[in-house]
C-alpha cells in the first residue's frame, strides 16, 4: 500500500495538547484512547511492520498506568524511589511507544522512523536504544522475572517506587513465569504488581483458563477486570494500594480484554496478529476506530 504519511494524518496539535493535560475525566481517557490507536495504525503503515491486534489489547492498561499512575518521567530517571514500568510482552510495543512519545521520551521523528533503518524503534522494544524502556522484551516471558529483580533490589536498598509489568496470557507458557511468582510471593514482593492481558489469544495456542486461580494458589492477591475499563483499572490499582500498606504480598490484575480490542475487523482474527493493512483495510479500521463505543 501507499505510505499515507502520518505527518498529514496526524493532528499533531491536538497530540501536543493532550500530551500535557491530566486527563482527569473517563471520556477524555477514552478519547485518547482512540486517537493513540489511530496514532499505532499510521506507524504500521509507515514502517510497514508491527502488530496492532496485540498493542490495541493492553492499550488502555499501559496508558492508564503512563497518565495517572507512573512516577516517571525523562527527568528522574536516575531517581532510585521512582517506580519502574516494564513490557513483557515486547510485541505489543507500539501501545509503549505511544505513551513514550506523550511522555516525551521519544520524538515526533522516532514515531516516523518506526521499524526503519535508522529508527530506534523496533518492532520489539530496546532499551540500549530508547529512553525510558527499562528492559528489552520480545522473547516472551523474561520481563516478569526481570521486574520481580528490581522489586527485590528495591525492597534490599529500602527504595521507595512500586514495579508494574504488563504481561501476555501466551507469555504464561513460559515456566519462567511461574517460577516468579513462587519467588514473588516468598521474597514478600508487595511492590510489584502484574497485570495480565487475558485476551485468551495466544496465536491460537493453548487456552490459558483458570487465570485468576492459578495466581491465587501462588499467594498472590489477585483481581479480574475489564482491561479497556479506565474505571475498572483506576479502582483495581486503588485496591492494590490499599493492600500494600497491610500485606507482603505480591498483587496481579487479571485484566479480560479482546486482541484488536476497538476495530470489528481485528477483533479476535488470528491472521492479523502482524499483518499490516491494505488501504481499503486502513480505511476501515480508522472508520471504526473513530466510531467505536469504548467500555465504561
Ligand atoms: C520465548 C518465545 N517463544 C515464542 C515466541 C513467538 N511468539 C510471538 S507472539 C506469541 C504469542 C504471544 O501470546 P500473547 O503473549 O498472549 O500475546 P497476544 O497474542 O495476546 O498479543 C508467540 C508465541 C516469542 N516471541 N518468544
Ligand atoms: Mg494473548
Amino acid at each position: 500500500m501507499k505510505k499515507t504519511s502520518i505527518k498529514k494524518f496526524i493532528n499533531w496539535d491536538v497530540l501536543n495538547k493532550v500530551k500535557n493535560s491530566r486527563f482527569s475525566t473517563n471520556k477524555d481517557m477514552h478519547n485518547l484512547s482512540k486517537f493513540l490507536r489511530e496514532l499505532c495504525v499510521n506507524m504500521c503503515i509507515e514502517g510497514g511492520d508491527g502488530h496492532i491486534p496485540s498493542s490495541f489489547s493492553l492499550i488502555e492498561i499501559i496508558t492508564f498506568l503512563y497518565k495517572k499512575k507512573l512516577n516517571i518521567n525523562n527527568k528522574n530517571l536516575k531517581n532510585p524511589n521512582r517506580d519502574i514500568f516494564i513490557l513483557s510482552k515486547g510485541h505489543g510495543c507500539l501501545a509503549l511507544y505511544v505513551n513514550l512519545y506523550l511522555k516525551k521520551f521519544i520524538t515526533r521523528k522516532d514515531i516516523f522512523e518506526f521499524c526503519k533503518k535508522d529508527g530506534i524503534l523496533g518492532e520489539h522494544p530496546d532499551t540500549t536504544k530508547i529512553k525510558g524502556v527499562e528492559a528489552c522484551t520480545g522473547s516472551l516471558g523474561h520481563g516478569l522475572s526481570f521486574g520481580a529483580g528490581i522489586a527485590l533490589g528495591k525492597k534490599i536498598q529500602k527504595q521507595k517506587g512500586k514495579v508494574y509489568v504488563v504481561v501476555g496470557d501466551g507469555e504464561c507458557h513460559e515456566g519462567t513465569v511461574w517460577e516468579t511468582a513462587n519467588i514473588a510471593k516468598n521474597f514478600k514482593l508487595n511492590n510489584l504488581v502484574y497485570f495480565i492481558d487475558w485476551n485468551q489469544s495466544a496465536m491460537q495456542l493453548l487456552p490459558h483458563d483458570k487465570m485468576v486461580d492459578k495466581w491465587k494458589s501462588f499467594g498472590w492477591h489477585t483481581q479480574l477486570i475489564n482491561g479497556h475499563s479506565y474505571m475498572q483499572l483506576e479502582k483495581a490499582i486503588k485496591k492494590v494500594e490499599s493492600l500494600q500498606k497491610t500485606s507482603a504480598s505480591p498483587s496481579v490484575i487479571v485484566c479480560k480484554t479482546i486482541k484488536g480490542k476497538g476495530t470489528k475487523i481485528l477483533e479476535g482474527h488470528g491472521k492479523w496478529h502482524h499483518k499490516i493493512p491494505n488501504e481499503l483495510e486502513y480505511t476501515e479500521i480508522l472508520k471504526q476506530i473513530k466510531n467505536y463505543n469504548y467500555d465504561r
